[in-house]
């Protein structure tokens, strides 16, 4: 891999990274009123993913959406803005955390319904299809998502279509506070993929490199018209299911673990293996560190100082075209 890839997967994981932080960090001042699910610790998913795809590439999120809007290209300060209820947001403040939307992007958007995106993506793809068009559609969703009916049934239809479609499971092993043992059949959730005779597989999601590479190949496959790709990848949540805060005290999960999976972080291991060989140095990482701590500085200004909206625009943008 080029050590200018290398270097853009380690700034977008880092950037988001200090994006979440500082929403972390802000959240208790109470001026955010909206959920929020933070994806620290799972960077690499959305970024090794989304450094794949084109500008027209659509991508369908779910609840943890920061780091998929972000990774495709969504605008920070509409994000932060959004967060805030603001008129300046991504979603003009009508939708916060779980309904974010950049359509210049080609981010279509995120809906917290769990697998409710999914479908849509599927549907995006078949229009692409029949419009002569030649992006794909990738849908984001946890393992969660796959116990819905209509998972299966977009699996079904966009394997008989063949639709160029990329289904990325994020599998962090929980759904709120609820073990995937608890839940599920003990077998691996890319399986399920296979069922519906769709090309997959499992990789290490904490490891941007292989999440970059699996992607890589899955959306040469598609885009040669040779129908959806399915990816599970392994990854975990560090924080609560919904908030800023560690919850290791509250029994569903130990701390043993989570620091086990901390010690997994998919920044320390990139910018360790970085370091070793010598594509970047401390010098240059703490540079990073400066430009990206300025930039959300700026998001978090332009977020507290924009105007809510007027209540007389109430009920525009709440549909969109
Ligand atoms: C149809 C539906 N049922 C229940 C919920 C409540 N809910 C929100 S997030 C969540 C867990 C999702 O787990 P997963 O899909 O694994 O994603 P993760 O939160 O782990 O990223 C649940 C049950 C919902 N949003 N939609
Ligand atoms: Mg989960």
């Amino acid at each position: 891999m080029n050590n200018k890839i290398l270097y853009s997967l380690l700034y977008k994981m880092l950037r988001i990274r200090m994006v979440e932080e500082k929403i972390a960090e802000l959240y208790p001042e109470q001026e955010m009123r909206c959920p929020t699910h933070l994806s620290i610790g799972e960077e690499a998913t959305a970024v090794g993913v989304c450094e794949n795809l084109k500008k027209e590439d659509i991508v369908m999120s779910n609840h943890r959406s920061h780091a998929h809007y972000l990774a495709k290209g969504g605008e920070l300060k509409g994000l932060i803005a959004e967060l805030y209820g603001k008129a300046t947001g991504c979603s003009k403040g009508r939708g916060g955390s779980m309904h974010l939307i950049d359509k210049s992007v080609s981010f279509l958007g995120a809906t917290p319904i769990l697998g409710g995106t999914i479908p849509i993506a599927v549907g995006a793809a078949f229009g692409s299809v029949m419009q002569n068009r030649d992006n794909i559609a990738v849908a984001f969703f946890g393992d969660a998502a796959v116990e819905e009916g209509i998972f299966h049934e977009s699996l079904n239809f966009a394997s008989l279509k063949n639709l160029p479609v990329l289904f990325i499971c994020e599998n962090n092993l929980y759904s709120v506070q609820t073990p995937l043992s608890a839940r599920q059949p003990k077998r691996d959730i890319y399986l399920l993929g296979k069922a519906h005779a769709i090309e997959s597989y499992q990789e290490n999601g904490n490891d941007i490199i292989k999440v970059y590479e699996a992607t890589k190949k899955a959306v040469k496959k598609i885009k040669a018209g040779k129908g959806p790709v399915f990816l599970e990848f392994l990854t975990y949540r560090w924080r609560e299911h919904c908030g800023p805060n560690y919850d290791f005290d509250i029994g569903y999960r130990t701390k043993a673990e989570v620091l086990k999976w901390k010690k997994r972080c998919p920044i320390a291991a990139l910018k360790k293996q970085m370091l070793k060989d010598k594509i970047i140095s401390n010098t240059q990482i703490e540079r990073m560190v400066e430009e990206i701590c300025d930039e959300i500085d700026e998001a978090v200004h332009f977020a507290k100082t924009s105007p809510f909206p007027n209540k007389s625009d109430l009920y525009q943008h709440i549909y969109s075209k």
